[in-house]
């Protein structure tokens, strides 16, 4: 039997001390540089934790019918906010069921064209707010979390938090950055050292109170306008699974309102900041998006969903942006049973995590893997992928849900973006990722200035 290679660790603590607590995808990144294997183990905190990137031992852990998405750590201290919603609901929990299949036709291709006016709305704030700041550094990332935020929430909830409006960032978002990195240094603590860190758990505790307030009065304001929304909102107030009949609890919607007010807008933000930087890093692919705009969005008038829908570059833009810097950077698979993949043992409940940036830059599966080439998305390349080496939406019925939404919206900004402002880069900005369990570029600002005048 093969040994699953390991760095030495220390006796008890094992490689617990050798992660940054604040930058672990980073470090896992660069352990993973150095075995060629495609998998090695680590001992964090008494819990033996593999990493796989190899693209075939990806395609084996993809096999539903022997691994489930396990809710170990870090996604089971974001249980402790996001409880029993779709993206910690444990793989053995009927509720996930209940709320995938009343929820699934909320993400259809016809939702996104239903729902294509308000994304428009909200893009329309973000050029506007960036024309009447020509020549200033923009905040990228904080302007796209402006943008995504307020998509999801209106889009989803018919709620809205009007963050152009203001040029602090809602409370909400500060709340769900303190969670979200709480959970995330979690992953290295004892329980005892967890329980020690009082002020801590504290601010964490207080953290969750402002976001579930938020929730709170959402649904609060839903039921005061009465029925009959086809949203998000609307379906889980009101339809119930086809399949079993069954209503969603009370608890469990607020779950899910949560979920959705994190898990539909933190990443997209974080797409379209890497998007820009790329574009900016690449004259070639971004005058090739300038043509495109040009083309299928002259003039003034609004673009129409039909006309998102015929963009080619911006999306390939955005699928090798998913390659390069995929803003969540791994998930997580347990064994159903006692097991091996590609030779190695795997005991039955292991974690296995997928390890995305080392994946997505594996040799065996990419040519020139740093180089960012959006002409690996024409569809004859494509074709050419190995199936299993490039997973930025996890996998299988535990994949991402808001996929669509995602796209639909990111490329719609991005050609809002394009069509009126040219974009550049005077403080020649330097990649540095801040991890809040996602990844997003830190202190990325750009400056734009309007293309056309304006009839
Ligand atoms: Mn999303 C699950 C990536 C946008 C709602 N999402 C996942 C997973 C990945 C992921 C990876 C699987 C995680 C795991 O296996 O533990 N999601 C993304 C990326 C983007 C994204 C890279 C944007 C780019 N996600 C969105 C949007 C929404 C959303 C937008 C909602 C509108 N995602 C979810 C939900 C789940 C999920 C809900 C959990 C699905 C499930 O387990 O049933």
């Amino acid at each position: 039997m093969k040994v699953i290679p390991a760095p030495q660790g220390l006796p008890l603590l094992g490689n617990t001390l050798q992660v940054p607590a604040h930058a672990p995808a980073l470090h896992f990144e660069e352990v993973a540089k150095r075995y060629d294997e495609g998998i090695f183990q680590l001992e964090l905190v008494g819990r033996r934790v593999v990493f796989v990137y190899d693209p075939d031992l990806v395609a084996e852990v993809s096999d539903e019918t022997r691994f489930y998405k396990g809710i170990d750590p870090p996604l089971s201290t974001v249980r402790d906010f996001a409880g029993d919603g779709l993206f910690t609901a444990r793989h053995d929990e009927p509720v996930w069921g209940h709320a995938h299949r009343i929820l699934m036709p909320a993400f259809s291709q016809r939702s996104m064209k239903a729902y294509f006016p308000q994304m428009l709305e909200v893009a329309e704030q973000l050029t506007e707010s960036w024309a009447g700041r020509q020549g200033q550094d923009l905040p990228v990332t904080d302007d796209m979390t402006r943008l995504t935020l307020d998509t999801i929430s209106l889009t989803g909830f018919g709620y809205r938090f009007r963050s152009f409006d203001s040029p602090e960032l809602h409370p909400f978002l500060l709340a769900m950055g303190g969670a979200l990195t709480e959970a995330m240094l979690r992953l290295q603590q004892l329980p005892i050292v967890t329980r020690l860190r009082r002020k801590q758990e504290v601010a964490y505790r207080d953290d969750i109170s402002v976001m579930q307030e938020l929730v709170d009065d959402v649904i609060r304001r839903r039921r005061a306008e009465g029925g009959g929304a086809k949203d998000l909102l609307g379906l889980m107030l009101e339809a119930s699974d086809p399949q079993t009949g069954e209503r969603l609890s009370d608890e469990n919607i607020r779950n899910q309102v949560l979920t959705f007010l994190i898990a539909g807008h933190e990443t997209t933000s974080g797409l379209l900041s890497f998007a820009l930087y790329n574009l900016l890093r690449d004259p070639h692919a971004l005058a090739r998006a300038y043509d495109e705009v040009d083309r299928l969005l002259p003039g003034d008038e609004p673009p129409t969903y039909e006309t998102i829908m015929k963009l080619e570059v911006i999306p390939r833009i955005l699928e090798e942006t998913l390659r390069v810097w995929s803003p969540i950077p791994a998930y997580g698979v347990n064994a159903y049973e006692d097991t091996t993949i590609g030779g190695y043992p795997v005991p039955k409940n292991q974690k296995i995590v997928v390890l995305l940036p080392s994946l997505h830059h594996h040799p065996k599966a990419w040519e020139r893997p740093e180089e960012f080439d959006i002409d690996r998305w024409l569809p004859e390349n494509k074709k050419k992928h190995h199936p299993a080496a490039y997973k930025p939406f996890g996998n299988g019925e535990r994949a991402c849900i808001g996929r669509q939404f995602a796209l639909t919206e990111a490329r719609l900004a991005l050609a809002m973006i394009l069509r009126r402002f040219a974009v550049s880069d005077p403080a020649v900005y330097r990649m540095e990722i801040k991890q809040t369990l996602t990844l997003k570029p830190d202190g990325f600002t750009i400056r734009v200035r309007e293309r056309r005048p304006h009839e």
